[in-house]
């Protein structure tokens, strides 16, 4: 049921040149057209600017066939949520806080002060953004683990305006899902807004009756929604574009072939276009998780799209003729996701330098990152971790230079100041220097 692509002896041979470039040819990811969606997100993006609210409704109206006139979402909404949530579920979601919110607490840094020359200062301080927007997709059973990667970080770095949407269910009389309602108010969020789709990140973004433009827009969302994020970018900012997921795994003898399985699976469960992929020098363990899927896949729940992402071309058991070559592969395909189950595990995972998150050792699996292990499972996709991180308290905050020099410091680099500006054809520059010490020349 999923593929195979036997790298063995092909490094050695010379084929594989640009291994980046040939494994993603070999492996390629699902296709994810966002600039084709664009076209249809544009007109709707424009109409909101222009049309606010009446815009926001009527594209509710006609994309989640609910009329919702009262699109903030009432206060006692929220509260009675949280109140309905099953106590099993919001401890669960206590504990997952906590975590998040410790590791999150933890990468906070001071301001970092240096003096490049006596009485010459310079201080990097962390800022920041004033008002974000994160966006909860919707569905039957929308990811509410997804509000609190987002809205966890964001707090402890101190965005004091916090505002999420999420589409309005039908089956809910026009509110978003009571989970996502439940956590909100369990995270302290009271500004919560029923509207989906690109005209709610177009809402986000301009502004409308009752809801002031926000800063930056961060959360995951179908095919509209990133392609409104793309289209907007510049009006607000956006955290990076979230496709399909992907998890690799690179494995060797002594991996589990069940976990190995049950964890290409999990990943899979989330949509046919996600990827999953083995990467093993070990033949045996091939065999034993291509014997071991079928068994597993026919117990689980959502085995219909779990079966297409399996089978479709982003999934593959790649063999490799050893775990160096397994690890520049894996390096080079740079996963959202990365396992490694192998008996060096924790060494392994210090030559990693592209993957979302890198997950070491048998006891942690992706699903563990995915709720509790204290990480964000918001990250990198499409090899986009080769040059971006996943969301963290970094995500919200902006570095800001502070310049601080004395009378006697900036004398002491003038000269070198009217040089570059003379250099540039831009005398001005150097002008507003000299002006400081008049009589000199
Ligand atoms: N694995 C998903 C996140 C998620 N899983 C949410 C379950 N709920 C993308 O990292
Ligand atoms: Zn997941």
């Amino acid at each position: 049921m999923i593929r195979r692509v036997d790298l063995r002896g092909r490094v050695a041979a010379g084929e594989l040149l640009n291994l980046s470039a040939d494994v993603n040819a070999l492996v390629p990811r699902a296709v994810f057209d966002v600039e084709a969606a664009l076209d249809v997100v544009r007109p709707i993006c424009l109409d909101v600017r222009h049309r606010g609210l009446a815009a926001i409704r009527e594209y509710g109206e006609k994309f989640d066939h609910v009329r919702v006139e009262d699109v903030r979402v009432p206060a006692e909404a929220l509260k009675t949520a949280l109140e309905e949530l099953d106590p099993v579920v919001r401890s669960a979601f206590e504990e997952s806080i906590r975590r998040v919110r410790e590791v999150s607490a933890d990468e906070l840094t001071a301001d970092i002060a240096s003096e490049p020359a006596p009485g010459g200062r310079v201080t990097q301080r962390f800022v920041p953004v004033q008002r974000v927007g994160l966006y909860v997709p919707g569905g039957r059973a929308p990811l509410a683990s997804s509000v609190v990667m987002n809205v966890v970080p964001a707090q402890v770095a101190g965005v004091p305006s916090l505002a999420v949407a999420s589409p309005p269910q039908k089956e809910f009389g026009g509110l978003p899902h009571p989970t996502v309602l439940a956590v909100c108010a369990l995270l302290g969020i009271e500004e919560v807004y029923a509207m989906g789709g690109a005209q709610a990140i177009a809402g986000f973004a301009y502004g409308f009756d009752g809801c002031p433009k926000v800063n930056l827009i961060t959360g995951p969302g179908n095919i509209y929604v990133v392609a409104a994020k793309r289209a907007l970018l510049g009006e607000v900012g956006i955290d990076s574009e979230a496709g399909p997921t992907e998890i690799a795994i690179l494995a060797d003898d002594t991996a589990d072939p069940k976990h190995v399985a049950a964890d290409l699976i999990s990943q899979a469960e989330h949509d046919p276009m996600a990827a999953s992929v083995l990467v093993t020098p070990s033949a045996s363990l091939a065999d034993k998780v291509e014997a071991e899927l079928p068994g597993q896949v026919a117990q689980t729940k959502h085995a219909e799209r779990v079966t297409e992402a399996l089978e479709g071309r982003q999934s593959a058991i790649v063999l490799v003729d050893d775990l160096d070559q397994g690890t520049a592969v894996v390096d080079a395909y740079a996963a959202e996701h990365l396992e490694i189950q192998t008996a060096d595990a924790e060494e392994r995972a210090g030559l990693i330098t592209n993957a979302g998150a890198i997950f070491v050792g048998s006891w942690s699996p992706v699903s563990l990152g995915d709720y509790c292990a204290g990480s964000n499972h918001v990250l990198p996709t499409a090899g986009c971790a080769c040059h971006s991180s996943g969301l963290s308290v970094r995500s919200f905050l902006k570095a800001v230079h502070v310049i601080n020099y004395s009378r006697d410091a900036l004398h002491e680099v003038s000269g070198h100041v009217l040089a570059l500006a003379h250099a540039e054809d831009l005398p001005a520059h150097g002008a507003a220097v000299s002006a400081r010490f008049p009589g000199e020349r």
